[in-house]
């Protein structure tokens, strides 16, 4: 499906951080994969003059999605340490960016780059209409910021050669491509894009 990229678009990259990486603290397997296509994005979006939005799981040591707090994860992406850290390999745009930090608070998970954050109202501050969405995991934060986009009434893109997931049970990922799509995103690859 070709889609021309016009005002009032924005690309949100979700999550690329070292923890979610191979070797991190709650590794995507195969998640760096997705560095590179982001990148292209990124270009693309920043040569237009788009911003660019990235998410960051954000959390205190004592974070309630940690299994010492009555959580499912091992301690990951906590605050000011390495593994919080964006991909070392990501292209930061050095203006029209954001940074979107989620999970702040000990007692609060986020899933989704819009909840406790400021995203929505950034975005239309700028009277961004549709929202290009790739990262990871699929099946966790990349999923519910598309849906959350969705529930806001903004347009929403899965970038479709730019997402990887845990698959936690195997198909995982695969359902989460299912639901956005049935839900109303569409999917699309570097290519569709003019
Ligand atoms: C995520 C599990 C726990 C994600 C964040 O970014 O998809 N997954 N915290
Ligand atoms: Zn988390």
């Amino acid at each position: 499906m070709r889609v021309r990229l016009a005002e009032k678009d924005a690309l949100i990259v979700v999550d690329v951080q070292r923890d979610f990486m191979p070797g991190g603290a709650l590794p995507v397997p195969q998640g760096d994969s997705v560095v590179a296509p982001l990148n292209s994005y990124i270009e693309l979006f920043e040569r237009r003059g788009l911003p660019v939005f990235f998410t960051r799981d954000w959390h205190p040591e004592n974070h309630i999605s940690f299994k010492a707090y009555g959580g499912i994860w091992p301690p990951h992406c906590v605050q000011n340490t390495e593994g919080a850290e964006f991909h070392p390999d990501l292209k930061m745009p050095s203006d029209n960016r954001f940074i979107i930090s989620k999970g702040t608070s000990p007692d609060f998970d986020a899933y989704s780059g819009f909840q406790g954050t400021l995203l929505e109202d950034l975005l239309r501050e700028r009277g961004v209409k549709r929202v290009f969405v790739g990262g990871v995991a699929t099946d966790y934060c990349v999923k519910n910021t598309v849906i959350g986009a969705l529930n806001r009434d903004f347009q929403a893109f899965l970038l479709i050669d730019a997402v990887k997931g845990v698959d936690v049970s195997p198909g995982d990922s695969e359902k989460a491509i299912d639901l956005m799509l049935n839900r109303g995103a569409v999917a699309v690859d570097i290519k569709d894009l003019d």
